[in-house]
């Protein structure tokens, strides 16, 4: 069986994630989508919260799982089985940034990295800018599931209540 995970921090998970995960699902027969806990980045949505926002996104992908992680990918790469990790690039800074955790990571255990490029439509898509945007007053709804765009409208609102 096939098996590959796409870690990030997802604070949100935007439609540019959703391509990557979408497309590496119909690929691999299993895929673990990793959100990953940054202990000293507190970020605007909770772990758990990310999680259950990502799961009703990908509800109609049936060979995705997603779950939290704490520590080295590589050891959730060991533990779960998962010798493939997948990652969205947007542009030559992406690649820049992850060439040498892909480095490090097969040298730590073997783990292979495939960059997937993403759609033109969401090359210049970050959660970072996302989140700006919209806490500005722009519009972000090309660039979320609906769900989370409420999701996010509500953060929002409750800073400023
Ligand atoms: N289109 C396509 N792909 C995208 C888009 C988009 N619009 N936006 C982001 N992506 C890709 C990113 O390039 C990345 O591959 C993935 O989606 C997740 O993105 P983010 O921004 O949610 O997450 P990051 O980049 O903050 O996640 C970094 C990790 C948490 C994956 C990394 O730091 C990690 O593996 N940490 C675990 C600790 C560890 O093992 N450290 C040592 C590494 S060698």
């Amino acid at each position: 069986m096939s098996a590959a995970v796409c870690p990030g921090s997802y604070d949100p998970f935007t439609l540019g994630h959703r391509f990557v995960v979408e497309r590496t699902a119909a690929r691999f027969d299993r895929v673990v989508v990793a959100v990953v806990v940054n202990p000293n980045k507190q970020g605007m949505f909770s772990i758990d919260e990310r999680i259950d926002l990502i799961r009703e996104d990908c509800s109609d992908l049936p060979n995705v799982e997603v779950r939290s992680w704490t520590g080295l990918l590589v050891d959730l790469v060991r533990d779960d089985h998962l010798p493939t990790i997948v990652k969205g690039l947007r542009s030559e800074t992406d690649f820049a940034y992850e060439t040498p955790m892909a480095q490090m990571n097969r040298e730590l255990a073997d783990a292979e990295t495939l960059f997937m490029l993403t759609d033109p439509r969401f090359a210049h898509v970050s959660s970072s800018l996302v989140k700006e945007v919209a806490k500005l007053g722009g519009d972000v709804t090309p660039y979320l599931a609906p769900h989370i765009h409420r999701a996010l409208a509500d953060k929002i609102a409750g800073v400023r209540a």
